[in-house]
């Protein structure tokens, strides 16, 4: 899929002053896909601000140095939003643009669209969308040669890290040559792909780790292996001072064995509430499971809030996979 960049080339060659924005809980791509258009412009001599919705996480904060993002409502109000040029990155939903949503629609100054999802609201943008792209990052690497601009390795560095983490560090079947070779190119003109992994996934804290090593040797295993269990109490959180958000992503984990089918993260809240994180990854609906616990989410991932003690949410909930396992 080749997306014709000429327009775009006319817009920016017309225009003086952007507003860039992307969708509420910013990702990486996202964010380095604004940075990485936004150090472009500017070195053109435009005018640009990054508006959004939300602010950077501080997890991802390390691609924002400058602190280049502002926040609608926190570092400007929506009167000062005057600009020749809205372009919105990385969605193509109002319903993802928060309170920039208003903004932009109230605006009647030109809007573009650079996005990879298939979804599409009508923004009332010129829309440039590639579905096949694994990343937003990559569409504005062509959207920078286009307008003639050098990569610079400021540039680099957050669009790698957008492509790098839309791809689950380049191994999702969304990667392509084409993703390698762009990824490539960042490196030569200076992203530092160790560096940017380790800014990105390998910030535990200490008791994160101790607290994954308590929940590790706590697994169980049911039918035969295709169902692992586990479950934290709020005396495993104390005794390595952990929070009770270090315990998210460890359920992956679980399912990282071979031949698993299902996992199932129990925590112990309060003395009458657990959390209970369910997992999938075979055909199994564990959205279907959740449902008979007044729970629910997606068929892979779903959740339930269990009024009850731990010692009565676990055996309930497992009897109840065990069975739609069967
Ligand atoms: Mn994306």
């Amino acid at each position: 899929m080749t997306i014709d960049w000429s327009p775009f080339t006319k817009i920016v060659s017309e225009s003086q002053s952007f507003v860039l924005t992307s969708h509420m809980r910013p990702d990486c791509d996202a964010i380095g896909s604004e940075l990485g258009l936004a150090l472009a412009l500017r070195s053109l001599g435009k005018t640009v601000r990054i508006i959004n919705g939300d602010g950077v996480p501080p997890h991802i904060g390390f691609i924002d140095p400058n602190h280049d993002v502002l926040v609608l409502g926190r570092d400007v109000v929506a009167t000062d939003l005057k600009c020749d040029v809205h372009i919105v990155v990385d969605t193509s939903a109002w319903g993802q643009l928060g309170p920039m949503a208003d903004v932009i629609r109230a605006s009647s100054v030109r809007k573009v669209n650079i996005d990879h999802h298939v979804s599409q609201d009508d923004l009332g943008a010129i829309v440039f969308k590639d579905v096949t792209s694994e990343s937003t990052g990559r569409l504005i690497v062509q959207a920078i040669k286009a307008i003639g601009v050098t990569l610079t390795p400021q540039m680099a560095t957050p669009l790698f890290a957008a492509m790098g983490t839309d791809t689950g560090w380049f191994r999702f079947p969304s990667v392509t040559a084409e993703t390698l070779a762009v990824a490539a190119k960042l490196v030569a003109v200076g992203a530092k792909p160790s560096d940017i992994f380790a800014s990105l996934y390998e910030q535990n804290t200490l008791a994160r780790l101790l607290l994954q090593g308590r929940i590790l040797t706590k697994i169980k295993s049911h039918l035969g292996g295709r169902l692992l269990t586990t479950a934290i109490t709020q005396d495993d959180l104390n005794a390595v001072g952990a929070e009770a958000t270090d315990t998210e992503d460890v359920i992956n984990r679980l399912l990282s064995v071979a031949k698993v089918e299902a996992a199932l993260l129990f925590l112990e809240l309060g003395p009458q509430e657990t959390k209970v994180s369910l997992r999938s990854r075979s055909t199994l609906d564990v959205n279907a499971v959740a449902n008979e616990f007044g729970g629910g989410g997606h068929k892979a991932a779903s959740g339930v809030r269990y009024r009850g003690p731990l010692s009565e949410a676990e055996p309930k909930v497992i009897e109840a996979m065990i069975a739609a396992m069967k």
